[in-house]
Formats: structure tokens, sequence, C-alpha cells
């Protein structure tokens, strides 16, 4: 028999792979949680029928969100994730040796009980001593830790549902207000092809907000369009200027890519260009 998952990554398109196991499947508090292994790219996580991370593609998201960040920081060492319960942006955020805590604010336990159970090598991190696990509502706990943190990185699900407050200006405020006077921070903004006004608003808030806002992409195969965009909002520190790369055998991540991320074609630079 051939089974099939697909998303339907708009009214128009969609993604389709192959499923050889079906492994786990419910509706949390918050959303519906599938775990599939795919022919392609091996197990997969899926939230409201959105693919959030396969165990072959996940390095390109997860070291391209969190070392972009604290290459531009010259010492991080408190840092937050908001979501990201599947444990990866802070499985590479504790391979920076100046990090001292990192805090993760999941607003679904089941998000980050499923991770811990189907993807260790993803998971792993998140039982390190300096990684504090809080299945905790981000936007509070951002309003309620002002002044607190390095870096702080929004790894959230598309602007549909449990993420949508954390693509609103009012989200970035207090982002920008939870950071230490020299903080910055990086949200996943979706795809230039597929979500050209999301990106625009966010870079127009970010921008009215942050002193320096960037826009720099990578290629993820499994999320809508393949290119995937994530805006930086920074206090003081420029990303065009990276520290030395203080992380070994990453899969994606150098400081040539680093510096390359933020070279935009100019149908992506149109948006961020406030015209
Ligand atoms: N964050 C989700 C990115 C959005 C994917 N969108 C989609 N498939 N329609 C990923 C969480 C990984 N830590």
């Amino acid at each position: 028999m051939d089974l099939w998952f697909t998303e339907r990554q708009s009214a128009d398109m969609s993604l389709g792979l192959r499923v050889t196991e079906t492994i786990h499947s419910e509706e949390t508090d918050f959303q519906g949680l599938d775990v599939v292994e795919t022919a392609q790219y091996g197990r997969m996580l899926v939230l409201d029928g959105c693919v959030m991370t396969t165990d072959k593609d996940e390095f390109v998201y997860h070291e391209m969100l969190a070392h972009v960040g604290l290459h531009t920081h010259p010492n991080p060492k408190k840092v937050l994730v908001v979501g990201g319960g599947d444990g990866g942006v802070i499985r590479e955020i504790i391979r920076h040796p100046s990090v001292e805590k990192a805090v993760l604010a999941e607003i679904d336990g089941r998000v980050i009980d499923i991770s811990k159970e189907y993807f260790p090598a993803i998971s792993k991190g998140l039982s390190d001593p300096r990684v504090d696990v809080q299945v905790a509502d981000g936007i509070r706990h951002v309003q309620e830790h002002p002044g607190e943190y390095d870096v702080i990185y929004i790894d959230s699900t598309d602007p549909i549902g449990p993420a949508v407050g954390l693509f609103a200006r009012d989200f970035y405020q207090a982002v920008y207000n939870a950071l230490k006077p020299d903080g910055l921070f990086v949200a996943q903004t979706e795809s230039p092809f597929a979500n050209a006004d999301l990106i625009r608003n966010v870079h127009q808030d970010v921008r009215s907000i942050f002193p320096h806002t960037h826009l720099y992409l990578a290629f993820v195969p499994t999320y809508p369009t393949g290119m995937w965009s994530f805006t930086m909002g920074s206090k003081r520190y420029n990303p065009l200027e990276p520290v030395a790369c203080r992380v070994e055998d990453t899969k994606y991540y150098t400081t040539e890519v680093h510096k390359a991320a933020f070279a935009l074609p100019p149908f992506v630079a149109k948006l961020v260009s406030g015209q």
C-alpha cells in the first residue's frame, strides 16, 4: 500500500511525502500532533498538519536559527527560546561555551514529551543542566522578564492558531524590553514566495523598535517553497560582522554561510526595503 502525507501549504500548493509508518497521533490542548516515518526525510514531526521538522533536514533550520544570532553577539550568556519544544534550537545553543543558561518557554508540553520520546537526537539538549525547560506561554514569559536576556529566539509555528501573537508588534516590543541593552533576537519568518506580506509587515514592525533589523535566508527542503527567512532585530551588534565560529562539525552553518545568508535576491530585498 502507498500511504502519503500531504501538507496543504496554501490553497494552491502542497508537499507530499511517502509515509512508511505512522508512529503517533493525538490532539493536544493546543493542536494536532503527529509523528510519522517518511521514506525521503526520515522521522517527521507534524503540528496541525504542518511539517515542523524531520530527522534529515532539521539541521538546516536549527543551525541557522541558533548560530547566526549567537555569532552576532560577542558574549551571549543568557538565552531564551520561545516555542521550539522539539529542542533542536536548544541543542545548538548549548554548543556555545559562553552560554550559562538557556530557557525554553514552550506552551505545549506534549511537544516536549513527544520529542523526547521519538526524536532523541533533536531533543537531547533539553536534559543539559544549563537548560531550564518551562511549559509556559512565551508571550507572558517575555513580558515578565525585562532586561534579562542576551539573545531571544522565536521558534514558532506558522502565524495561525497558537502562534498568532508571536508575529505581533506588541510582542516584538516585549522582546525588546526583555533583552539587555546590547541584546538581539531572531524569529523564524516563513517563506518569501509564500508569505511576502508577513515578511514585509514583520520587518516594518521590528524596524520601528530595533535600531538594526536584518532578514536572512536558508534552504529548508520540507518547508513551503524551501526558501526560508529569519528576521533579526539587534540593539547594538551587526550580524554582517560575525565573531569567529565557535562551534565545530556543523552541517550547514559556517562563517561564510552566515555572511552569505544576508545577501538577498532583489525580489526579497524589495520586501524589506520599506517601499
Ligand atoms: N518551526 C516551524 C516552521 C514553520 C513550518 N511551516 C510549515 N511547515 N507550514 C519549526 C520548529 C522546529 N524547531
